[in-house]
């Protein structure tokens, strides 16, 4: 093989290894897109503008928190809603609670999902504010683009903190 032959052969391994690596760089991140795993919202409506500091819901930060005032049963808070990029398969919300104030309370909290466009009720149980932890709900999968929120309180006014929610996204 002469110069020219050689140096031809050393540019198309080169320009092989280049691709071969481009490709596992493609489908890794193909599958990294499609795996599964919890995905937080990356937005909010908050119509009534009740809800306070709402960002801190999906913020990836336990400690900050999502915050309104309570009225007693049987009136609702308005609607808090956390909204998603692009609609996600999902079967599963997790959320963590922030007990702001220092004596108990119970709270009913109601939790919806988007589901194609019509909203399903996933959650409606009374829970204390204590302990600070997270929880799951499981309902039947489908395509989640948003999921609302709003709660009552059992006894007398009391603060609501959501410190965290998200989905559980499975992958294709
Ligand atoms: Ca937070």
């Amino acid at each position: 093989m002469n110069k020219n032959g050689s140096r031809t052969v050393s540019t198309i391994l080169i320009v092989g290894v280049i691709l071969a690596f481009l490709s596992l760089f493609y489908l890794s991140s193909k599958k990294q897109e499609s795996s599964s795993g919890w995905v937080s919202p990356n937005g909010f409506l908050d119509p009534d503008s009740e809800w306070t500091d709402e960002a801190n819901a999906y913020d990836g930060n336990e400690t900050s928190f999502c915050w309104t005032l309570v009225p007693t049963y049987p009136a609702w808070t308005p609607y808090v809603y956390f909204t998603f990029a692009s609609p996600i398969s999902a079967s599963e919300i997790t959320y963590k609670l922030k007990g702001i104030d220092v004596a108990p309370a119970t709270f009913l909290i109601d939790i919806d999902v988007s589901i194609n466009g019509a909203w399903a009720t996933v959650f409606r149980e009374y829970q204390s504010d204590y302990p600070e932890q997270w929880y799951n709900i499981s309902f039947e999968a489908g395509v989640v683009s948003q999921i609302r929120l709003r709660c009552q309180s059992t006894y007398a006014e009391k603060y609501f903190g959501l410190s965290e929610i998200k989905l559980w996204k499975f992958g294709g």
